[in-house]
C-alpha cells in the first residue's frame, strides 16, 4: 500500500538523536543618543527584566559598548531584538539590539 503518511525506516539502524537547537543571545548595543531611562523601559517591557537587572544591563552596555540581555531559541531572540529596536526607532532613537548564536 502506498500513502503519504507512511515512512519506512530501516530496522536495526541506530538513529542519531537530533542536537538540541542552539540558543541565541540578544545583545544590547550602546549609542550616544538613546536616553538611559528609555533603554531601561524597553528592557523591562520587551525582556521582562526587573528594574535592577534592566539598569545593570543598560549600564554595562553604556560602559563596555554592548551587553548580553538574555538567551532564547533563534526565532524568539530575533523577534524580541526586532521589537525592541523598533520601539527605539518609533521614538527617533538609534537603539539597537542584535542577535548571535551562543557558542
Ligand atoms: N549611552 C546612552 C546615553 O548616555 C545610554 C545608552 C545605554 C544607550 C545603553 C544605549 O545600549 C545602550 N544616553
Amino acid at each position: 500500500m502506498q500513502d503519504n503518511d507512511t515512512i519506512t525506516t530501516p530496522r536495526g539502524v541506530t538513529e542519531l538523536k537530533p542536537e538540541r537547537p542552539r540558543l541565541h543571545k540578544v545583545i544590547l548595543v550602546n549609542d550616544d543618543f538613546t536616553p538611559r531611562a528609555f533603554v531601561v523601559t524597553v528592557l523591562k517591557a520587551e525582556f521582562k527584566l526587573g528594574e535592577e537587572q534592566s539598569y545593570r544591563v543598560m549600564t554595562t552596555a553604556h560602559q563596555r559598548g554592548a551587553c548580553v540581555v538574555a538567551v532564547f531559541p533563534k526565532d524568539v531572540a530575533e523577534t524580541k531584538a526586532t521589537n525592541a529596536t523598533d520601539a527605539g526607532r518609533k521614538q527617533g532613537y538609534p537603539l539597537l539590539f542584535t542577535t548571535e548564536p551562543e557558542e
